[in-house]
């Protein structure tokens, strides 16, 4: 397969100004009748020639120039040239058919469920019609679709509806246009008997906006939350960016069959139901908070992507790390601040920084790719989002938004690069962002060393960073990156003490910048030594290596009033611990017990939220001390020290436990309020820390928790303890569930999940027979999640199974998706990466499965780029 290289950009030499689709719906025979306005470009980089189309898996049928009918033109099954159009602006007209149901890549148009919808991001479009298919060709589009009326009452398409009619044979007609020029990737169409929940918006200079959310009939009652965090995220983007919606009308299409988490079309967003559907009794706190986050999302794309979009693939962070950003800000502006660093911190150190370590490392703009649809990840996303970010910590909220203007002002329906968004950024602020490009264009994540000295006869002290970049795949030497390190100085008294440089000044919200490979500040005024609380916030996307002991962190961990540093204090203790035990040096226990004692005070805190107590009390995850450990890895010694820990925890704070889950019970109707969501999570974590040990007790409390349970959250948090126990308790909460949800979609979904991700000892027999499980699909991308994606990214212990039972599963399964829905399969594979870390053992299996993957006879491009990568 051709990589191709950021290096070999080169405009279009054709723009297409107007699309006129005719789409015919049928499920095997759709017919696709596109007229499309072309006219060279007359940028000099782009010399008109042939033009060339995209179009895969289309039957062609005829191609018309200015009305006429021509044959000089060559297709294959990758594209349409038309060898010699005539000069300036002309007209193509193409009938193509395509295959909607037969399609179960999840693709361009597909059919499933009895509805007709689209995913065109990235390089969808093609499989609906023959087009320039990129992101700097932006056209307006008009659409006309029929169908049959009884198969497809509800015709929907980007922008507004213009007219619509019956016509002969029971079918009918709509036609939709949007006046905003798009790129082909956020183009949608959507066919089928939905049900319709209608509200309204109105914004902040008066314009009433028709919101509109379509569903399978019958769900309608389940879509009050998407609806109520639509119109939340909609104020919230004019009140903190100024931001307000142009169309009059904003459609969702909630579907069961969707590669991803939902997609941002222009006016028709298309959602995976999971990110719609919400009823307390089917849904999780943590579901409520992903539907308010991925609406919020990808309603925030209207700006960031689709009035301002991309100008070639390798610019996706450009959108994603920019709409991350805003949708993390307005969680955290909506909920707990802290606690949503947290949660974020913690995604991406778990899975960005091995991404980052290891054979799939890429910078957050990649410069080379085979397949884009791989490179929709943690770094592009999460580190992408983490950029974005350290502007804002850099300029500031005034001076980002000063950018973000300035950046709308330049580039409003314009497709653009990194650099035009960080170029705004500085033009806006009078700054220099040149060396801040680095982060965009370097994979890996850099450590930072600190080294703290004070002087005491001089009341003085020294701050010593230095900033270490190992080598990634293809960037064997790296430049220095400027690094914001927040830090404190706390005093003994557990007050910060005022942060005053050698020559007076004194450093504004604790913000140093850090551009050099070494640096050192000193700081004056110190008379007693301070503790630094280092990298406060989590202010920059790096490992520190910090100079603290044990005396300190237990400092940190009770007073330090950077909350997020004050959790990380407690990370990095049980983090020493964790690995010691891993790799079982020595005898712990006592020095367990002092870290559990030290979380005591937080945990039993009444001043503190309990959404952040809750979080306090979760140690590092297994992949996160995985990571710590880097070489040898045994998943088997890190899932018991984890495990013992947590077990320590709840034997040590047994009383504060057990008094948090009898005071934090919350009375009265399910609510997902910020308020009861905490509560529920101290209450649940304290529930788990109490059955860590598996007594009597603590299993029956769980067991009692379960039957008494009102909503899903309190269920879910039960069923993850019976679940991952070796004993008769399980199955029976196992099968009280499924015989309750049997015929819930979603809810099944977490049936099969929470077994997948048992730590029980039969666990890969189980999911070997649910892999047999009559509801069990393998075309459904959720399911194929639930229980595939769970084994092999949410359970360390099975997937890595000593003898090789994990990964066969895994890769058995991968190589069969591979065959019809390569992106899935793709994603699948890649909890492969680390497989270099792990033990000889280990790691000589997964290279096994890993090479009988790669010799499969036409595998995709999609998984051979990943496993290739990851052998290479
Ligand atoms: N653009 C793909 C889905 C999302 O990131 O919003
Ligand atoms: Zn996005």
């Amino acid at each position: 397969p051709r990589t191709i290289y950021l290096k070999d950009y080169r405009p279009s030499p054709y723009l297409i100004e107007t699309v006129d689709l005719d789409v015919a719906l049928a499920p095997e025979n759709t017919r696709v009748r596109s007229r499309l306005k072309v006219k060279p470009n007359d940028d000099p980089d782009a010399p008109a020639g042939p033009l060339t189309l995209d179009g895969e898996k289309l039957e062609l049928h005829s191609v018309k120039i200015n009305g006429t009918p021509i044959n000089d033109y060559t297709a294959d099954d990758q594209s349409l040239t038309i060898t010699s159009p005539p000069e300036g602006p002309f007209e193509v007209e193409i009938e193509t058919t395509c295959n909607p149901q037969a399609n179960e890549a999840l693709e361009g148009l597909y059919r499933s469920g009895g509805i007709y919808c689209t995913q065109c991001e990235p390089e969808g479009f093609r499989r609906i019609t023959y087009f320039i298919d990129r992101p700097d060709v932006l056209a307006r589009y008009r659409v006309r679709v029929e169908a049959d009326k009884r198969e497809a009452p509800v015709l929907l398409a980007n922008g507004n509806l213009v007219e619509d009619g019956d016509l002969d044979d029971g079918r009918h007609f709509a036609v939709w246009e949007d006046p905003f020029p798009k790129p082909s990737y956020l183009f949608a169409l959507v066919g089928g008997n939905l049900a319709c929940v209608q509200d309204s918006f109105i914004t902040k200079t008066g314009r009433a906006i028709d919101l509109r959310i379509y569903v399978e009939p019958g769900k309608e009652g389940r879509c009050g939350w998407a609806m109520e965090s639509l119109k939340t995220a909609m104020r919230w983007d004019e009140e903190r960016f100024g931001l307000e919606y142009d169309l009059d009308i904003y459609m969702i299409v909630a579907v069961s069959d969707f590669n991803m988490g939902a997609m941002e079309n222009k006016g028709l967003n298309v959602f995976n139901d999971k990110l719609i559907l919400a009823r307390p009794d089917i849904a999780t706190d943590t579901d409520y908070e992903s539907i308010e986050a991925v609406i919020a999302h990808e309603y925030f794309h209207n700006w960031t992507g689709n009035r301002v979009t991309c100008r070639d693939w390798f610019q996706l962070c450009l959108k994603e790390g920019l709409t991350v950003f805003r949708d993390q800000e307005f969680t955290a502006d909506q909920r707990s601040r802290p606690v949503k660093r947290i949660e974020d911190v913690r995604l991406l150190r778990a899975r960005q920084f091995s991404e980052d370590a290891g054979p799939l490392a890429h910078p957050v703009r990649p410069s080379s790719f085979v397949e884009i649809n791989n490179f929709y990840t943690l770094t592009v996303y999460e580190k992408g989002g983490e950029l974005c970010r350290m502007l804002h910590t850099m300029l500031g909220e005034d001076g980002f938004q000063a950018g973000m203007k300035l950046y709308f002002e330049r580039h409003d329906g314009q497709a653009v690069t990194v650099e035009d968004f960080v170029a705004a950024m500085a033009d806006a602020n009078d700054r220099d962002l040149s060396q801040f490009m680095r982060w965009y264009n370097q994979a890996g994540t850099p450590e930072v060393v600190c080294r703290f000295e004070h002087d005491a006869s001089e009341k003085t002290a020294k701050l010593h960073v230095t900033q270490v970049h190992a080598p990634s795949p293809g960037q064997p030497e790296k430049e220095p990156v400027p690094i914001p390190l927040r830090i404190g100085l706390v005093g003994p008294d557990g007050e910060d003490m005022p942060l005053i440089l050698k020559n007076g000044s004194e450093v504004p919200g604790g913000l140093l910048m850090v551009t050099e490979r070494e640096q050192t500040f000193e700081f004056a005024d110190v008379a007693h030594r301070p503790i630094p609380s280092l990298l406060r916030g989590f202010s920059a996307p790096v490992k520190l290596s910090s100079p603290l002991d044990d005396a300190d962190l237990d400092f940190l961990m009770r007073h330090d009033s950077d909350l997020f540093n004050r959790w990380q204090a407690a990370q990095t203790q049980a983090m020493k611990r964790l690995v010691a035990m891993a790799r079982g040096e020595g005898e712990f226990v006592p020095d367990v017990r002092e870290f559990a004692l030290a979380v005591g005070p937080t945990l039993t805190d009444d001043w503190l939220e309990p959404a952040y107590r809750a979080a306090f009390a979760v140690p590092p995850s297994e992949l996160d001390i995985a990571q710590e450990i880097g070489a040898d890895v045994d998943p088997t010694g890190v899932h018991k020290a984890r495990r013992d820990l947590r077990a320590t925890l709840g034997h040590t704070l047994q009383g504060d436990l057990q008094r948090l889950y009898e005071d934090y019970a919350v009375p009265g109707e399910y609510q997902p309020d910020p308020d009861s969501v905490g509560k529920r999570s101290l209450r649940n974590t304290a529930l788990a820390l109490l059955a860590a040990e598996e007594t009597e007790d603590g299993v029956k409390r769980a067991q009692t928790h379960f039957k008494n349970a009102d909503n899903m959250t309190d269920s879910m948090a039960a069923l993850r303890i019976l679940a991952g126990l070796d004993r008769p308790e399980r199955d029976e909460a196992l099968e009280t569930f499924y015989d309750r949800w049997k015929d819930e979609q979603l809810v099944l979904d977490k049936w099969f999940a929470i077994q997948a991700q048992s730590t029980a000892s039969d666990t890969l027999d189980r999911v070997e027979r649910l892999r047999r499980h009559p509801a069990f699909s393998i075309k459904n991308p959720n399911r194929v999640r639930a229980l595939i994606g769970a084994l092999a990214h949410g359970n360390p212990l099975h997937f890595h199974s000593a003898d090789g039972r994990g990964y066969e599963f895994v890769g058995e399964s991968i190589m069969e998706i591979d065959g019809f829905n390569p992106m899935i399969a793709a994603r699948l594979a890649s909890a492969f990466s680390s497989w270099k870390m792990l033990e000889p053992g280990r790691r000589a299996m997964a290279q096994q499965m890993l090479e009988r993957i790669a010799a499969k006879e036409g595998l995709s491009r999609d998984t051979s780029e990943v496993v290739g990568k990851m052998l290479g």
